[in-house]
């Protein structure tokens, strides 16, 4: 598992309920480095297309509607094996069955708001970055930190 670069969106009842900094303050100090970062409305193409995968389900229509309704933070987050660690610090889909520890486990507990969307694979997270971020918009940058992070001895951080 090398270094990946995975798509997270604050949605919009992060924003609304002031969680960005907490939620970002975690993957920040779990290691992850921000390698791109955007404040935006999601227009009903974008999140028609970012949840392509779900138009059949009954919970579509409305999950449109949440992630149109309201500004979003998307943040590109870069790691060794960033896209499961991302996974793993959200937690379950739902904040009623999400553990504690996880973002949703300790912020949310509703069925339908959830806080947060991370990508669930490599080939999401190449798809989902090439839709938030246009060329030149994630930024490839030294972190003063990088080598207390990671073991940079060998030939790949570890
Ligand atoms: P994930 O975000 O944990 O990967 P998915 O099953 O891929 O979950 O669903 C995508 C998003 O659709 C969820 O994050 C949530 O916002 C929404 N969603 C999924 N299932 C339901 C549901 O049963 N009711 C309402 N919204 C749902
Ligand atoms: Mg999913």
């Amino acid at each position: 598992m090398g270094m990946e670069q995975t798509l997270i969106i604050l949605k919009p009842d992060a924003v609304q309920r002031g969680l960005m900094g907490k939620i970002i303050t975690r993957f920040e100090e779990k290691g992850l480095k921000v390698v791109g970062a955007k404040f935006m409305q999601i227009s009903q193409e974008l999140a028609a297309t970012h949840y392509s995968d779900h138009r059949e389900r009954p919970f579509y229509a409305g999950l449109v509607s949440f992630m149109t309704s309201s500004p979003v933070l998307v943040l590109a987050l870069e790691g060794v094996g960033a896209i499961a660690v991302c996974r793993s610090m959200m937690g379950a889909t739902f904040g009623s069955q999400a553990a504690s520890g996880t973002i949703r486990g300790d912020y949310g507990v509703s069925n339908s708001f959830n806080l947060i969307h991370g990508s669930d694979s490599s080939e999401a997270a190449i798809k989902e970055l090439g839709l938030f971020f246009n060329d030149g918009e994630l930024i490839n940058w030294n972190r003063a930190s990088e080598g207390w992070v990671y073991d940079l001895s060998g030939d790949e951080p570890e």
